[in-house]
This record gives C-alpha cells, sequence and structure tokens, in this order.
C-alpha cells in the first residue's frame, strides 16, 4: 500500500454523481478506493459496488468495501476495511480468501498492539487530526502518534482524518505510507486536479523518506 487512498461519502460529492468522482479521482493518481456507504439500502450498495468495480478494472485500482464483507463477496471487490467493532478480522479473512486486501482502523494503542497479531494489510490511523467528516472517534493520533506508531508497527501505514494539500507532506515525513482522503476529494469542484495535486506531493515526500 502507498500512494493516495479515497474514501468515498456520497452526501459531500453533492450534485457530482459519486461514480464520476471516483473515476476523476482515479485519473488524478488515486491508487485505492473505498466505497463506504452509511445510509443507502444494502440493494443500492451492491449495484453501486458492481458499477464501480467495472469502472475501476481498466485502472488496475483495487476496490475496498467499508464493513460489508457480503458487499464485496457480491462485487468481486479486492478487499474490506473494517473498523474496531465490525467483523473479526479472522472471519473477514475466511470470507475474503487469503489474497483479499483487509484494512483495520486502529483508534488506540491497544489497537496498534493488537494488529501486530493479525495478517492484516494496512492499519488505518484515525483519526490523524479532528474532522467533521468523522466525528465518533477516540481522539487524535497527530503526527507524533503517527510517528510512534510507525516505528513500532509490522504494516503498511494509511493516515486518515483532516488531512488536505496543506498538511500531508509532514504527514508523509512521519512515516505513513498511505494518505486517505475523504473530504479533499468528495467536495472538490474538480477531483481530478485535486487528486493531482495530493499525488504529487504524496510521491515527491515518500521519494525523500
Ligand atoms: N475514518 C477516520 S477519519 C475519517 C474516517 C472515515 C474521515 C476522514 O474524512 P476527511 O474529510 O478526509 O477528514
Ligand atoms: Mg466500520
Amino acid at each position: 500500500m502507498r500512494g493516495l487512498y479515497l474514501v468515498t461519502d456520497r452526501g459531500l460529492c453533492g450534485e457530482k454523481p459519486l461514480d464520476e468522482v471516483v473515476i476523476r479521482a482515479v485519473k488524478g493518481g488515486v491508487a485505492y478506493v473505498q466505497l463506504r456507504e452509511k445510509e443507502i439500502s444494502t440493494r443500492l450498495f451492491v449495484e453501486e459496488a458492481k458499477k464501480i468495480k467495472k469502472l475501476l478494472e481498466p485502472y488496475k485500482v483495487p476496490l475496498i468495501i467499508n464493513d460489508r464483507v457480503d458487499v464485496a463477496l457480491a462485487c468481486g471487490a479486492e478487499g474490506v476495511h473494517i473498523g474496531q467493532e465490525d467483523m473479526p478480522y479472522e472471519i473477514v479473512r475466511k470470507l475474503m480468501g487469503r489474497n483479499a486486501i483487509i484494512g483495520l482502523s486502529v483508534e488506540t494503542w491497544e489497537d496498534v498492539e493488537a494488529s501486530q497479531e493479525l495478517d492484516i494489510s494496512y492499519i488505518g490511523i484515525s483519526p490523524i487530526f479532528a474532522t467533521p467528516t468523522k466525528t465518533d472517534t477516540k481522539g487524535t493520533w497527530g503526527l507524533d502518534g503517527l510517528a510512534k506508531i510507525k516505528t513500532f508497527s509490522r504494516h503498511p501505514l494509511v493516515a486518515i482524518g483532516g488531512l488536505n494539500e496543506s498538511n500531508i507532506k509532514e504527514v508523509v515525513k512521519a512515516g505513513t505510507d498511505c494518505i486517505a482522503v475523504v473530504s479533499a476529494i468528495c467536495e472538490a469542484d474538480y477531483p481530478e486536479a485535486v487528486a493531482r495535486g495530493l499525488n504529487d506531493i504524496i510521491q515527491s515526500a515518500l521519494k525523500n523518506n
């Protein structure tokens, strides 16, 4: 895992269709897409996931489904992202198979320690900074927390929460492998240009790490 990671929020896309935001973001350099749906029906979630899976295929960008293993299996997604209250890792692995991408959010130091026992693909450092996009979090890691996790964890790190072009250089320097954003891309008038700008910063900061 390395680069720019888009987590979707259809509400924040406003007038722009979600699939269009996703494709523009991918054209701008997004390397992973996580479909995150908290409000829509299972039927619609599966339809949307199948559509986006097909759109991403020519770009070889993996699709990761938030929380829902059933939706991931239904659309043939490459992965699932789980939180601490979602289905346990071992069951997700069994259902998704050995090659699936499985990401796990860590919100406390205990979560980080426990994650080292699991063969997950990455840990989501949640959140780096406070963000209105998700408020039911346990606190913030900040750059220091991220740097501490970097020295300790055997897993690739995906930083998320309050990230945008003004701060991602520092976040990469603190040791993350991936930068995940929601509002920075979903709310943008020109998602492709914003993704390109973010990705340029990430790639040059990764090179200097
Ligand atoms: N998990 C931790 S913070 C967050 C999620 C899904 C939301 C991040 O949104 P934004 O708009 O990039 O701050
Ligand atoms: Mg979850």
